[in-house]
């Protein structure tokens, strides 16, 4: 099959087809600035990522090029989870600094009529456009291997090219929210593919700190998929008004003392904080995670609704402050006051 390539290039929000051919590949790409961009992730031009797109149950993998692990692990690019501002690295995925990007292969378990590759990103400097260069492979042709990927002859081991996205701005500063939506230009399928590759690009090069802020990955197949149970992966009713999201799939030998111990006592003070620190026309959040990374250093911070653990010294404390932490971290997140009406209030 022949692909015609089109090149999103600087103009966000411009479409723009190839010319003809059998399978035109459309590229849009829009972009959110300043209070335009929120948490919602509200494009235009281009849909708001989902949580139940055919990449919600893919396998995904980084398989050229690291991680940066003040990031997010990769699974961040697939369960519909987003940053709630511009500087998140947290929520975010992005390859370390200093390396010039990498590969993104998402696997999807089988052939797949794909409609849609939706990227998103957002990053309030350098690190908010995407390049890249988006492969695709129906994976059961004789003698392919997947492993390939991670290879430098692509074209010639079964891959092809399907797009190349850019969406730098050719003027201005960089930062944004960027959604970027590959499709076939008359609507239908762009192919059937089992696996997808993201050939990544840093934005720039001036210093360490070019590569990309991605948010989420999106496949559509054009059906609804419901994401599959993960393990260490759920979310916590709180008294029925209040949920807490929890993950500890990179920790799951705390699942023991967190069905035990944590969920408890999470369950039972977080009411009690919201209440304690109530003030006059305030509302608490009434969502918030928490996350238990491996590779973190420390003990645990908070930014936002979301608290993050020190996997490592969390294991090493179950018997000692390893609750008091978590509970010491949920008053930061109670403790959001905003302005009321102009005047700005401090915390009661
Ligand atoms: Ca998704």
């Amino acid at each position: 099959m022949k692909y015609a390539i089109s090149f999103a290039a600087a103009l966000c929000g411009l479409l723009l087809v190839s010319g003809a051919s059998r399978a035109d590949i459309r590229i849009v790409s829009d972009r959110n600035e300043g209070d335009a961009a929120s948490g919602k992730f509200k494009f235009d031009k281009v849909p708001s990522p989902s949580g139940s797109d055919a990449g919600c149950n893919a396998s995904i993998s980084v398989v050229r090029g690291r991680r940066d692990v003040n990031g997010r692990a990769i699974m961040a690019l697939q369960d519909g989870r987003l940053p709630s501002n511009g500087d998140q690295p947290s929520a975010s995925f992005f390859f370390d600094a200093g390396t010039s990007g990498g590969r993104i292969l998402v696997d999807l378990g089988k052939s797949t009529k794909v409609r849609q590759v939706n990227t998103y990103s957002w990053h309030g400097g350098p690190r908010g456009p995407q390049v890249y260069r988006l492969y695709a492979s129906e994976g059961s042709a004789k003698g392919f291997d997947a492993k390939t990927a991670r290879g430098d002859a692509l074209e010639k081991t079964g891959w092809t090219l399907i797009a190349s996205v850019d969406t730098r701005p050719k003027s201005g500063k960089f930062g944004g929210q960027y959604g970027v939506s590959v499709s076939d230009s008359s609507g239908g399928v762009i192919g059937a593919f089992r696996y997808l590759l993201f050939d990544v690009s840093p934005t720039e090069k001036i210093d360490r700190f070019g590569n990309t802020f991605f948010s989420e990955i999106d496949v559509s197949d054009g059906e609804v998929h419901k994401p599959a149970p993960r393990p260490g992966i759920e979310t916590v009713s709180i008294a029925g008004k209040c949920e807490m999201f929890l993950d500890y799939s990179e920790m799951p030998e705390l699942k023991g003392w967190i069905d035990k111990s944590l969920k408890p006592v999470c369950v039972k003070w977080y009411p009690i904080i919201v209440k304690m620190l109530a003030d006059e026309g305030y509302k608490a959040p009434s969502r918030f995670s928490v996350t238990f990374r491996r590779d973190m250093r420390g003990v645990a911070a908070t930014g936002g609704t979301r608290i993050y653990c020190a996997g490592k010294w969390f294991k090493h404390n179950l018997q000692g402050e390893a609750l008091g932490a978590v509970v010491h971290e949920m008053v930061h997140v109670v403790q959001q006051y905003h302005p009321i009406r102009g005047r700005r209030r401090n915390p009661a």
